[in-house]
């Protein structure tokens, strides 16, 4: 059999065009992380019998931490990543803990995210920040991507049945020989990735005893995204830069201060009258 090699993963953002991602390491120290490992161990300690970690969908609006998570997403050292690959004019539109525990063996079948949003939101130009809250690697289930998948262009999905534990439904067919091109993923806590909205990725079963535990902050630019809040389920935040019609974010620009309290909208008030489904009801 034929040892696989192991390839480096792209650190240099001018490459991120080329490449569809780009690893940038120590970028939040140990002590840095200290606020927001504990937050989030705090939340994972609240779950109730049967709610799973993988489900805790936009905790930068929807958790009782909501300015925690806020502040994180609007955090300099990620906007400033992220304007080198998407320009300085930037709107965060979602967030996820994509926490894998023990239980479930959820893997993350091979996807676009382009796929999952466009219900609200219509662009080339979007991209997803993925922070490591503890060690990420293969046998932890770390994030893989297909270096050079990020054509503009929305593949063929097949709808895969939920079976309560999946997060991604609409997966792309990938064949071995572009399966064996994947890039592993694996960071130290503190650090992150910025992938592409269209490039192809997903991530296998976590198989160490411990959770693995990463978060995900999305965003568009400004300037070339189209937005429709009608099926859109939170505010979307103007974090830095200039828009069109600035009325129609909430403006969370440098010199803002957060929100005084919980943003009214779909979710917050689902979670509210306890009718939203999987997230879990303490987060
Ligand atoms: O966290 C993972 O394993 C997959 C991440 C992912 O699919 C995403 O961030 O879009």
């Amino acid at each position: 059999m034929r040892p696989s090699t192991k390839l480096t993963p792209n650190d240099n953002p001018s490459k991120y065009v080329q490449e569809g991602y780009c690893i940038f390491r120590q970028q939040f120290t140990n002590k840095e992380m200290e606020l927001y490992q504990q937050t989030l161990d705090n939340m994972l300690d609240c779950l109730r019998p049967g709610e799973k970690p993988q489900f805790m969908f936009e905790p930068h609006v929807g958790s009782q931490h909501w300015r925690t998570w806020l502040s994180l997403a609007r955090h300099p050292k990620i906007l400033d990543a992220v304007e080198s690959v998407l320009g300085s004019n930037l709107v965060l539109i979602l967030s996820h803990f994509i926490i894998k525990g023990t239980e479930d063996s959820m893997h993350v079948g091979w996807h676009q995210d382009q796929r999952y949003w466009l219900h609200g939101v219509e662009g080339d130009n979007l991209c997803t920040a993925w922070l490591a809250f503890n060690e990420t690697n293969r046998q932890n289930g770390c994030m893989r991507i297909l270096p050079g998948t990020n054509q503009p262009k929305l593949l063929d999905v097949n709808v895969k049945e939920d079976d309560g534990s999946t997060i991604t439904t609409l997966e792309v067919d990938v064949d071995k020989e572009l399966a064996d091109t994947a890039v592993d993923i694996e960071l130290h806590p503190g650090e992150f990735s910025l992938h592409d909205a269209y490039v192809i990725h997903g991530s296998d079963s976590n198989r160490s005893q411990d959770f693995r535990k990463i978060y995900t902050m999305r965003y568009a630019d400004a300037d070339t995204t189209r937005f429709t809040s009608e099926k859109w389920q939170i505010p979307f935040f103007l974090v830095r830069g200039e828009a069109m019609d600035t009325d129609f974010y909430i403006d969370l620009r440098p010199n803002k201060d957060l929100p005084e309290d919980q943003p009214d909208c779909m979710l917050v008030q689902k979670l509210r009258a306890g009718t939203y489904g999987k997230i879990p009801v303490d987060y």
